[in-house]
């Protein structure tokens, strides 16, 4: 049984963020970089704005610079049946207590010789404001990273502030990558080499990076991210940057939400993964679907 010290947990933490050895057996990532690459092949969840260019799209989807195809698991349910997911869920107990669930998973691919770079980001800041995220993102690259091919980098203890200043990647609101415009010093970033089986953690609020890929191959990363139930933030705080956005991404999301094919199964993903026991969850569900009458109804 893969569980992590109480140093680990004290250190991540501390820190915001950890290298942990050996978490993925060699079979596994076999299967997770197979899995990967038919998704990516096939364009899995591009016509629903689940598979996205972190830069503009103007290339189309076939030359993407930094693809992520977000919740593949929702196109390959095996996924989740793996033993890693279990074993990662433990972990993620570890950190977060036994409440810790799964959020959600992405596959990253950073083509060969491209100097698209990760930005500065803190996940939180892709979210809604108004809503407190206790979320930490286990990040397994699908062969050996380093400087040369784009490994993780964090910023120490950047857990502990707020959320920092974000605007889209180059101030382009066609792009759907952030990046963190101020409060944090380059110089503190800690570079994250890993072998095949390692992974990094970090919280959702650690501010992270991955460089460019200067190697002959593309880099992959399988990523999952477990949280504690959604709550109200107890803050008052706003995310200016994600108003105002013109992504094509999103008007995928709604086209495919209001095509009569694709509106059930959504609907049925969302009533099967819906966290009953979260009062919160209710209210944010019952917002939602009034909403979305709402969308249907000024449709007609
Ligand atoms: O794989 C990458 O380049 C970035 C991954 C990332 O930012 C994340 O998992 O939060």
């Amino acid at each position: 049984m893969t569980t992590i010290s109480q140093s680990q947990c004290g250190r991540f933490w501390q820190d915001g963020f950890i290298r942990l050895k050996n978490i993925a057996t060699h079979a596994e990532l076999k299967t997770l970089r197979t899995v990967g690459d038919r998704l990516l092949r096939e364009k899995a969840g591009f016509n629903e704005g689940m598979l996205f260019d972190f830069y503009p799209e103007g290339d189309g989807p076939d030359k993407p610079k930094l693809a992520q195809l977000h919740h593949p698991s929702h196109f390959e349910r095996s996924l989740l049946d793996m033993e890693l997911a279990r074993r990662v869920q433990r972990i993620a107990m570890q950190l977060l207590g036994p409440k810790a669930r799964f959020v959600s998973d992405s596959f990253f691919h950073k083509p060969a010789h491209t100097e698209a770079v990760t930005p500065w980001h803190q996940d939180e800041a892709f979210t809604d404001p108004r809503i407190e995220h206790r979320e930490v993102n286990f990040w397994f690259p699908l062969q050996p990273v380093s400087l040369a091919n784009g490994c993780m980098q964090f910023i120490p203890a950047s857990h502990l502030g707020p959320v920092l200043p974000h605007g889209p990647i180059g101030g382009d609101p066609t792009t759907h990558g952030l990046e963190c415009i101020s409060g944090f010093e380059l110089e503190q970033a800690v570079i994250c080499p890993l072998e095949l089986g390692d992974c990094t953690i970090h919280a959702g609020r650690t501010l992270h990076f991955a460089g460019p890929n200067h190697s002959d191959a593309p880099r992959y990363a399988y990523s999952m991210v477990f949280g504690l139930p959604r709550r109200a933030s107890n803050e008052i705080r706003s995310f200016p940057w994600n108003d105002n956005r013109h992504l094509s991404r999103d008007q995928r999301v709604h086209a495919s939400r209001r095509g009569q094919g694709n509106f059930w199964p959504y609907l049925y993903r969302k009533v099967k993964e819906f966290d009953y026991t979260n009062p919160y969850e209710w209210r944010l569900g019952a917002h939602r679907v009034a909403r979305l009458i709402k969308g249907r109804t000024s449709d007609k």
